[in-house]
This record gives C-alpha cells, structure tokens and sequence, in this order.
C-alpha cells in the first residue's frame, strides 16, 4: 500500500462543539496553523485538516468548526452521525459556558446512541487564571461523570493543545478496535468540505427566504 493510500484510510473525523466565544475557533487554527488571533467571525463554520504522527502511526484530522445553529440542528445531528471523535470545549472563564456542556455531550449522545464515543472535555483559555470561573477539579470531575477525558488548554499560549487531538486519536483507535466500524465506512462519508458547502447553501437561501418576507 502507498503511503497516501495509507494516510486515507487513516482519516478521523472530530467535531467541536462548545459554547460561543469559548475558544473553539482559536483552539482550531492554534492547532493546525501555529498563531492566535483576537477576533475570529463568530458565524464561521468550516473545516480543516492536519496530518499528525500518534504511536509511529500517520493519520489525517478532519476537524469541524461549529457555530451553534439551533436551527440547523437536522445538519447538526447528520455531522455527528459522521465523526468518530468529539471535543467539547467550555472557558474556564465562564460558568455559563460550563453549564452547557451536558447539552452537548447529550447531543452527541442522542445521535450516536452508543456507549464508548471518544470524547474529550477541554477547559479552554487557562491563560486567564485572574478570570477563572471554573475549578480544575469541577471539570475533572463533570469529565469523570460523563466518560470523558479533561484537558484544560490556551489557544493563546498553546498550552495543552497539542494534548487534546493526541488523546483523541487514541481514544479513537481504541474505539475503533472495539467496534467494527471498518475503514470502508468511513470512506463512504462524506467530507466535511462537502457538508460545509451544502450548510452555507442552505444559510445563504433561508436568508434570502427572510430578504423576501422583509
Ligand atoms: N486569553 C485567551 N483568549 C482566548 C482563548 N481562546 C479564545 N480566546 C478569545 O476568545 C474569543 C472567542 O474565541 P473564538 O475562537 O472566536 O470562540 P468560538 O466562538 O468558540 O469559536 C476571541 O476573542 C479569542 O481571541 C484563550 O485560550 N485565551
Ligand atoms: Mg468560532
């Protein structure tokens, strides 16, 4: 086998969901493109991609940026259905944001419907000590309580990042092994790229409805 043909069918989906404004756009781009930036359109929803090296063995992230679409939430279920792993991301600056976190680990879990979906709860924006809202202990131990791995990261400085998608690919393998969700139904997904185009089509012609109406 090649090694492109090795890195496609090495290709795990992530989605991440969160509260808006606490980091996920950030944590993303520190992620795949090394810098942090202020200000970041809090609308955006796209996806990217990075290759990384886990335990001698290459594989290639699709990672989703959500932006809270209610709404949508049909288009919300179908990207969970097609991610084998989930990062769900509070501030630790926010109580509110830490509130949130059942209702996205209950959507996930309402979709899936599954026990053993990798997940990790990440912490974000622990930079900001002076703001803290949120012990390290309360989200080790909402972590625990739901199954999930606790990481707590800056996007701004870097801290932990790197740590998140790490754990997340094992915890994939590991799931992986465990159920036979075989690599020839993963290639028949599809890519983020193509959900995202279709999302922004449907964004662009429901505002066009409310253009209509107003
Ligand atoms: N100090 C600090 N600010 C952050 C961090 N992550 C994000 N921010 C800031 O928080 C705001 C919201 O970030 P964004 O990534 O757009 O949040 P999203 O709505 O969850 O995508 C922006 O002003 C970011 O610069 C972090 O780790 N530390
Ligand atoms: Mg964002």
């Amino acid at each position: 086998m090649s090694g492109n043909n090795r890195l496609n069918n090495n290709i795990h989906k992530i989605c991440i969901l969160g509260d808006g404004g606490c980091g996920k756009t950030s944590l993303i781009v520190q992620y795949t493109s090394n810098h942090f930036v202020e200000y970041y359109d809090p609308t955006i929803e796209d996806s990217y991609r990075k290759q990384l090296v886990v335990d001698e063995q290459a594989c290639l992230l699709d990672i989703l940026d959500t932006a809270g679409q209610e709404e949508l939430s049909c288009m919300m279920s179908q990207w969970i259905r097609s991610c084998s792993g989930f990062v769900v991301v509070y501030s630790i600056t926010s109580r509110s944001s830490f509130d949130q976190v059942n209702i996205f680990r209950d959507q996930i879990s309402r979709v899936l419907d599954r026990e053993n979906i990798p997940m990790i709860l990440v912490g974000n924006k622990c930079d900001q000590e002076e703001l803290r809202q949120v012990t390290t202990q309360e989200g080790q131990d909402l972590a625990n309580c739901l199954g999930m791995l606790h990481i707590e990261t800056s996007a701004k400085t870097r801290l932990n990042i790197e740590d998140v998608f790490y754990n997340l690919v094992r915890k994939m393998r590991e799931s992986e092994k465990s159920f036979s969700d075989k690599s020839g139904d993963k290639d028949k997904k599809p890519t983020f790229k193509s959900m995202v185009h279709k999302m922004n089509k449907i964004k662009k012609s429901s505002l066009q409805n409310v253009c209509k109406i107003n």
